[in-house]
């Protein structure tokens, strides 16, 4: 049995169902640039920073776009994106979330978030879970994003411990590649697809037991 300190959880899609609204996002730009893009599509963008989803997104069609368009066409999603999670709440948390956050912190496991996201704090807020977080770290606090390691890695360091006392939730294939890279123990969360990566899938937070866990917290 491994003995964990931490859980570290990815955002989007592990702890919040935004991401579907990125999905929706991308999909506005992707409609008007005519490039086909659909929830098959978008897997390859699930965790990637914004910037990597539109180098993504216009690979699909090998698609250039001057320096200028580019940044214009982040600015216009990510406003698309910022208006539907407007009125995002507390109970926009997937299912599971506030019994697994209530049980591992009755266990004293330290709680981190390990997201590419830039707005990972704003949405961390507007769900009610940024001060229950002993580290959070976005896409604003790392050099390089996911499938790198880094943002996990910095999580660990903040909490003083090694990966290998941390056990990661992850929704995304770029996710999964940064944590095992990592050297953490990762839980696949929530999409079939990552069956085969990881040692445990589980399709969402809802009745997961810490307690199958040996914990030092
Ligand atoms: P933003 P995560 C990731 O967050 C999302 O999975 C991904 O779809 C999004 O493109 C990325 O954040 C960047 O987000 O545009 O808000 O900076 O899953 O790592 O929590
Ligand atoms: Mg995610």
């Amino acid at each position: 049995m491994n003995t964990i300190k931490a859980l570290i959880f990815d955002l989007d899609g592990v702890l919040v169902s935004t991401e579907h609204n990125h999905f929706l996002a991308w999909k506005r730009i992707a409609d008007t640039l005519n490039i086909p893009f659909n929830e098959n599509e978008n897997e390859l963008l699930k965790g990637l920073s914004r910037e990597k989803s539109l180098e993504t997104l216009l690979s699909l069609d090998n698609r250039q776009v001057s320096a200028s368009e580019f940044e214009e066409l982040l600015r216009v999603k990510n406003e698309a994106y910022l208006n539907s999670v407007a009125h995002l709440s507390p109970q926009d948390c997937l299912p599971g979330v506030t019994e697994l956050i209530d049980a591992a912190k009755k266990a004293n496991l330290k709680l981190a978030v390990g997201s590419a996201s830039r707005n990972a704090k704003l949405i961390l807020q507007r769900i009610e879970l940024d001060s229950i977080m002993d580290t959070i770290v976005d896409g604003h606090a790392v050099k390089k994003t996911k499938p790198d390691p880094e943002v996990f890695l910095r999580a660990a360091k903040n909490l003083q411990l090694s990966p290998a006392e941390c056990l990661v939730f992850e929704d995304a294939e770029s996710g999964v590649q940064a944590a095992l890279d990592g050297g953490f123990m990762v839980i696949g969360v929530g999409n079939p697809s990552l069956k085969n990566r990881v040692s445990r899938y589980i399709p969402s937070l809802h009745n997961f037991n810490i307690n199958e866990y040996e914990i030092l917290g």
